[in-house]
C-alpha cells in the first residue's frame, strides 16, 4: 500500500512501491516439437530466433528455462496466451508464473 511519510517542514511525500516483477518460465516436455517452442517464443514473447533457440534450448536441457519477467498480468496473459496455441495445435506445452524474489 502507497505510505504517506513526513519530510520535513510539514511536508508529506507519497511513498509508491513499484510493482513486483512476475517470471514467465517455460517447462519441458517428450512431445511439443523443438520447432513449435521457438515459434511460440517468438510470437508470444517477441524473442529473436537466436534467443528463442537458446531458451528452448535451455528448457530442454535441464527442465525449464525463465523465457522473461513482465508485471503480474502481463506474465499471466502471455503464458495463458502461449498455452492456449499449443493447445490448439494439440501439444502440452507448458509455461507458468512465479513472483520474483
Ligand atoms: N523436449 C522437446 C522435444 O524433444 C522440445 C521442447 C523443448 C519441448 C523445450 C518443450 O519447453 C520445451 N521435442
Amino acid at each position: 500500500m502507497p505510505e504517506t511519510v513526513t519530510i520535513g517542514r510539514g511536508q508529506t511525500e507519497l511513498q509508491v512501491e513499484r510493482p513486483r516483477l512476475h517470471k514467465v518460465i517455460l517447462i519441458n516436455d517428450d512431445f511439443t516439437p523443438r520447432a513449435f517452442v521457438v515459434r511460440i517464443l517468438k510470437a508470444e514473447f517477441r524473442l529473436g530466433e537466436e534467443k528463442a533457440r537458446q531458451v528452448m534450448t535451455t528448457a530442454h536441457q535441464r527442465g525449464a528455462c525463465v523465457v522473461a519477467v513482465f508485471t503480474q498480468d502481463i506474465a499471466e496473459t502471455k503464458a495463458t496466451n502461449a498455452v492456449d496455441a499449443a493447445r490448439k495445435e494439440g501439444y502440452p506445452l507448458l509455461f507458468t508464473t512465479e513472483p520474483e524474489e
